[in-house]
């Protein structure tokens, strides 16, 4: 490609161009995309790799694929470790890089080993953007696009609006970089930054280390956007020089003339420490406006804040003092290199002298595995996500916070702004990492993938079967939920749930019971019923078995008035139809238990979408959108993109 093609473009338009394989460059139409690299993760991989498997295809074609073990790292029966077991043997057979259990977060070991500035990485969970931080197009996706991404094929999104977010100024002592993201989130909300990708430039950017920035993506996934993206300049090449990986570095940055779709702006020096509140990213407040808030439990790490600059900062304020005697606080640091740098230098000690619960470099309390809090439980995180029930603890009240404010809190036993520790130190990252990848299983080379058992456990079904669109769909609404609805709500996790996570038809009979207990078997008696929602439907995590285990349980089509970008796609993926009201007051004409009709649908889909919805419970009709891509319209009526993928592969 010449160097001129790319005067006047943004960054994320560079990265997008050079990897365009179908479609046009028009705002809003769909894009295809050739992935150089793929991640998943033992919660959504075992799925993945079923779907892979499905279309066979021996090898797959990205430059790189690593599988990751750092969601169910819980044991507490037999099916947690089988689906290790057959991530790592799947893995091996079909050219998949293995990171075992306890080498790490996914995103954490990808910022640090494996992630390349100016490459597109797609992977199975929504907080993949963290690869933003070093100048990737990274973007989260549901198990069946990773598929077929491993598989060669492209990965296909809307084309994004740019929204640049100008940083000026430098960071005061004990404000961070989670402070950025979350004035952000202030700004945006929780569903600002759907059909967006955010740039960051400005002057500001030199102020923050690669860990930082990642921070700042990884969490860019809250607002709903498609990904968001730092420029590679010289403190990524540092960084990855640092993790002896510079020779992948290149320097990647928008064009002065570039031209973006909205621009904030962000003055890093009047920022203050702040506290996303329950039960919302979005619900953000200053540490001072909250006040002195009595805490219960303290929690540090998760793909957002487990790296080693957060951990310097933690081991700093809590050396040589006792965490609060009416508070529990545990740390996972997020990969083996943090643990065992942590571990040769002394700050681990620091932390167990304060009486850290030291937990492995996993997921953990993130995604409810363990360390719940107690009922109305005070819980600080420095987590991403604090949706109602996520810890566990149905009534607990999670408050996401920056590492410095966790640590300072866990010591006094309340919500404090670490500004109240005096001087900051100049916390610097190392000029070399601990460098040791002996927890990265290779592949088998080509000529020994045959002999390569896939090694399966009996929790392990197959991916549940679809059928191509009927015309006619009648039936009842199911379901009636509000906005604002999380992947969380529709699909649970935690230590109990998880374990289920290979087993669609066991998974299912928890599907929605956070918010009505009665939906799965309500739902299965009916055979077929529609789902209807309120706005940001789907939110959250990548889990596509959000939308298996509706499918298995005979959802036709989901009626709301409006979708998360991932998970309307694993909607589409599954074969179930992504409706919209026209009016968003027709939300109000349908209520439980209406039966509903949708004649024409093939036609009207074909057509462009609109379809005529009979409440045949009130005699009202109201009109719906189903607005599909020429590709997006095939999947639906092939009853799902393994359906089609299949077709297509075998003409
Ligand atoms: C999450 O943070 O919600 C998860 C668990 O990482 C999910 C993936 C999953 O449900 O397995 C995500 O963010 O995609
Ligand atoms: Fe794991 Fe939590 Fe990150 Fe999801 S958000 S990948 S559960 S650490």
């Amino acid at each position: 490609m010449k160097e001129d093609d790319f005067l006047g473009l943004t960054l994320t338009e560079k990265i997008l161009k050079a990897h365009l394989v179908d479609g046009e460059f028009v705002k809003g139409s769909e894009i295809g995309l050739r992935i150089d690299q793929t991640l998943t993760q033992d919660a959504t991989g075992t799925m993945a790799y079923l779907e892979f498997e499905a279309m066979g295809i021996p090898r797959v074609q990205t430059e790189k694929s690593v599988a990751y073990i750092d969601h169910n790292t819980l044991q507490s029966g037999f099916e947690n470790a089988d689906d290790h077991r057959f991530i790592g043997s799947v893995a091996k057979k079909h050219g998949i890089y293995f990171s075992r259990p306890g080498n790490g977060i996914c995103h954490q070991v990808h910022l640090e080993r494996f992630g390349v500035p100016g490459k597109t990485l797609i992977g199975s969970d929504s907080h993949t953007p963290t690869g933003g931080g070093i100048g990737m197009i990274a973007i989260g996706a549901g198990g069946l696009d990773v598929a077929v991404a491993m598989g060669g094929g492209a990965y296909y999104i809307t084309y994004p609006k740019i929204v640049k977010v100008e940083l000026i100024g430098k960071l005061s002592p004990w404000v961070a970089a989670k402070d950025v993201i979350l004035e952000v989130l202030r700004i945006m909300s929780v569903k600002g930054g759907v059909g967006k990708v955010i740039e960051y430039t400005g002057e500001g950017v030199k102020t923050l280390s690669v860990p930082e920035r990642a921070t700042i993506t990884n969490m860019g996934a809250e607002l709903g956007a498609t990904t968001s993206i730092f420029p590679s300049d010289e403190i990524t090449k540092e960084f990855l020089k640092a993790q002896k990986r510079e020779e992948v570095w290149t320097e990647l940055k928008a064009d002065d003339d570039a031209v973006y779709d909205e621009v904030i702006k962000i003055n890093l020096s009047e920022l203050a420490p702040m506290v996303a509140c329950p039960h919302s990213p979005d619900n953000v407040k200053s540490v001072n406006e909250l006040g002195k808030l009595k805490i219960d439990q303290v929690c540090i790490g998760s793909c957002t804040n487990s790296s080693l600059l957060d951990m310097s900062k933690v081991a700093y304020i809590l050396k040589g003092k006792t965490v609060d005697p009416s508070v529990s606080l545990s740390i996972a640091p997020g990969s083996k290199q943090v643990l065992n740098m942590i571990a040769k230098n002394g700050m681990l000690s620091d932390m167990i002298d304060a009486g850290a619960r030291i937990l492995e470099s996993a997921c953990g309390p993130c995604i409810g595995m363990g360390q719940s809090p107690n009922s109305k439980g005070v819980s600080l995180r420095t987590f991403n996500r604090n949706f109602e029930g996520r810890s566990g603890t149905k009534d607990g009240q999670i408050y996401l916070v920056s590492p410095e404010v966790a640590a300072a809190s866990a010591i006094t036993g309340y919500l404090t702004d670490p500004r109240e520790l005096g001087d900051m130190p100049e916390f610097l990252l190392p000029k070399e990492f601990e460098i040791n990848d002996n927890m990265v299983v290779s592949p088998a080379p080509a000529e020994e993938m045959e002999s390569v058992d896939v090694l399966r456990g009996p929790n392990i079904k197959p991916f549940p079967t679809t059928k191509p669109l009927d015309d006619k769909i009648e039936c009842e609404c199911s379901l009636k939920v509000e906005d604002n609805i999380t992947t969380d709500h529709i699909m649970p996790a935690g230590a109990k749930i998880l374990p289920l996570r290979s087993n669609i038809p066991a998974i299912s009979k928890h599907c929605f019971t956070v918010c009505d207990e009665e939906f799965p078997a309500r739902a299965e008696l009916l055979g077929e019923s529609i789902i209807v929602g309120g706005a940001n439907y789907g939110q959250g995590s990548s889990r596509e078995h959000a939308a298996l285990a509706p499918l298995h349980l005979g959802v036709k089509a989901v009626l709301v008035k409006s979708f998360a970008r991932i998970h309307r796609a694993n909607l589409i993926n599954a074969g179930i139809l992504p409706l919209t009201f026209k009016n968003e007051d027709d939300y109000n004409s349908i209520s439980l238990g209406d039966r509903l009709s949708l004649d024409n649908v093939i036609e009207d889909i074909k057509n462009g979408g609109d379809l005529k919805v009979k409440n045949l419970t009130n005699g009202k009709e109201i009109m719906v959108s189903c607005e599909l891509s020429d590709r997006a319209k095939e999947i639906v009526l092939a009853g799902g993109l393994l359906s089609y993928t299949k077709s297509k592969l075998s003409k």
